[in-house]
C-alpha cells in the first residue's frame, strides 16, 4: 500500500466538566488527528499525548513536529508499507512512542478498511462489548466527589477508578465505601504523586479492597513498585511504565505489578498494545485498557483490543458523554455497563465531516 499523503489536524474539544488528576486540571481535549491518504482508502488515528509534557514527557505540539518532520518522511522513504512495516521504519527514531503509535494506527486504519477487516478480528478479539469503568477526577470537597460517583453509578458504570494523590486518599477511598458498600468495584489512580517514603501511609488503603493501585510511584521507578508490592496487599498496576512489552515482561518478572494498564499510545501503537497482552497472558497477569480522554476516533479502536481475551478487568473506556457532549464520531453508548466493540471495517469509525470542521483549529498536509 502506498501512503499518498497524511494530514495532522488539530482538534480543540471541550470536556463536560474539568477533569482533575495528580498532574494538573483539563478543561478542554487538545486533539491531534492523523489521517493517512491511500488510493484505496483513508486511514484515522488519534495520537493521545495530551497538551502538556505532565503525564508523559510527549505532548500534542511536540508529536504533531515529530510525525510531520521525522516520522512521515521515513513512512514516505519506506516506499509500499503494511501496518506491520511502519514500526520498523519509524525504528531509528528514538521515544516518541504516541506519534509513532498516531501513524501506525491511521496507516492500519486504512489498510483494513481497504481489505474490509475489522480491528478487531486483525487483532484477535473474542468479546462483542467491553466492561466499562470510568476514571473520576479529584474533586473539591468529599460531598461533590460523592455526588459524582453517584452519577456514574446510576448511569451504570461497571467499576470506579479514583484519582488521588497526597492529601486526596484514604479519605475519598472511605467516603465511597462508606457510601456505596463493599460491592461495587473500586481502585486508585496516583499518577505517580507518591515516592517509597510514603508506603507506610499507603498501607492504609489495605482496609478497603481495592481492585488495584495504579503507578503510585515514578515512572522511571520500577523497582520500587517491586519494593512497594511486597508492603501492600492491594494489588500495583502500572500504566506509565509500561512502555513495552519488553518493559511489561520486566516489571511482571522483578514483581513490580501484578495486573497491567494497557494503553496502545504508550507502548507506541495496537500491534505493541497486542504484544503487552500477550507477554502479561502467557504470565498469567490480568490487563484492562486504559484511556486518554479519547475522542470516539480512538475510544473505537481501544474497544477492538480491550475486546482481546486476557482483558478481563473493566477498562478506562466510558460512553463519549463521559467527556464530551458533542463527540467527533457516532457516541459510543453505555449498556448494561458495556459499550459494543465496532464491527466495520478498520476502527470501524470516522470523524463527521461538520462536527470536525466545526471543531478545526489547524492542519497541516505533509506529501512526498
Ligand atoms: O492515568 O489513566 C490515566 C487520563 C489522561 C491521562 C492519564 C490517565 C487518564 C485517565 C482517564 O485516568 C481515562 C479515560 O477515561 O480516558
Ligand atoms: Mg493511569
Amino acid at each position: 500500500m502506498k501512503i499518498e499523503a497524511v494530514e495532522l489536524l488539530r482538534v480543540r474539544m471541550p470536556l463536560v466538566s474539568p477533569f482533575r488528576t495528580s498532574f494538573g486540571t483539563q478543561t478542554h481535549r487538545d486533539v491531534l488527528l492523523v489521517r493517512a491518504h491511500t488510493a484505496g482508502a483513508e486511514g484515522w488515528a488519534e495520537c493521545v499525548a495530551l497538551s502538556d509534557p505532565l503525564y508523559s514527557s510527549e505532548y500534542a505540539s511536540a508529536a504533531h513536529r515529530v510525525i510531520a518532520d521525522h516520522l512521515v518522511p521515513r513512512l514516505f522513504a519506506a516506499g509500499d508499507v503494511t501496518a506491520a512495516l511502519v514500526a520498523p521504519a519509524l525504528e531509528p527514531v528514538r521515544g516518541h512512542r504516541m506519534a509513532k503509535a498516531a501513524v501506525e494506527t491511521a496507516v492500519l486504519d486504512a489498510q483494513l478498511k481497504a481489505a474490509g477487516v475489522a480491528l478487531r478480528d486483525h487483532l484477535g478479539a473474542t468479546q462483542a462489548r467491553v466492561v466499562s469503568g470510568v476514571s473520576v477526577g479529584i474533586h473539591d470537597s468529599i460531598p461533590q466527589l460523592l455526588e459524582g460517583v453517584a452519577g456514574y453509578l446510576e448511569a451504570g458504570y461497571a467499576r470506579i477508578k479514583l484519582k488521588i494523590e497526597p492529601g486526596w486518599d484514604v479519605a475519598p477511598v472511605a467516603a465511597v465505601r462508606e457510601r456505596f458498600g463493599d460491592d461495587i468495584l473500586l481502585q486508585v489512580d496516583a499518577n505517580s504523586a507518591y515516592t517509597r517514603a510514603d508506603a507506610r501511609h499507603l498501607r492504609k488503603l489495605d482496609r478497603y479492597d481495592l481492585l488495584l493501585i495504579e503507578q503510585p510511584l515514578d515512572e522511571e521507578d520500577v523497582a520500587g513498585h517491586a519494593e512497594l508490592a511486597r508492603l501492600l496487599d492491594t494489588p500495583i498496576c502500572l500504566d506509565e511504565s509500561i512502555v513495552s512489552a519488553r518493559a511489561a515482561y520486566e516489571a511482571i518478572r522483578t514483581g513490580a505489578c501484578s495486573i497491567v494498564n494497557i494503553k496502545p499510545g504508550r507502548v507506541g501503537g495496537y500491534l505493541e498494545a497486542r504484544r503487552v497482552h500477550d507477554v502479561c497472558a502467557a504470565a498469567g497477569v490480568p490487563v484492562w485498557a486504559g484511556g486518554m480522554l479519547e475522542t470516539g476516533i480512538g475510544r473505537a479502536a481501544n474497544l477492538a483490543l480491550a475486546a482481546l481475551p486476557n482483558f478481563t478487568l473493566p477498562s478506562d473506556i466510558s460512553a463519549s458523554d463521559r467527556y464530551y457532549a458533542q463527540d467527533l464520531t457516532e457516541p459510543f453508548r453505555l449498556s448494561d455497563g458495556a459499550i459494543d466493540v465496532p464491527t466495520g471495517p478498520g476502527i470501524g469509525v470516522a470523524p463527521i465531516p461538520e462536527i470536525l470542521q466545526d471543531l478545526l483549529v489547524d492542519k497541516e498536509l505533509v506529501r512526498p
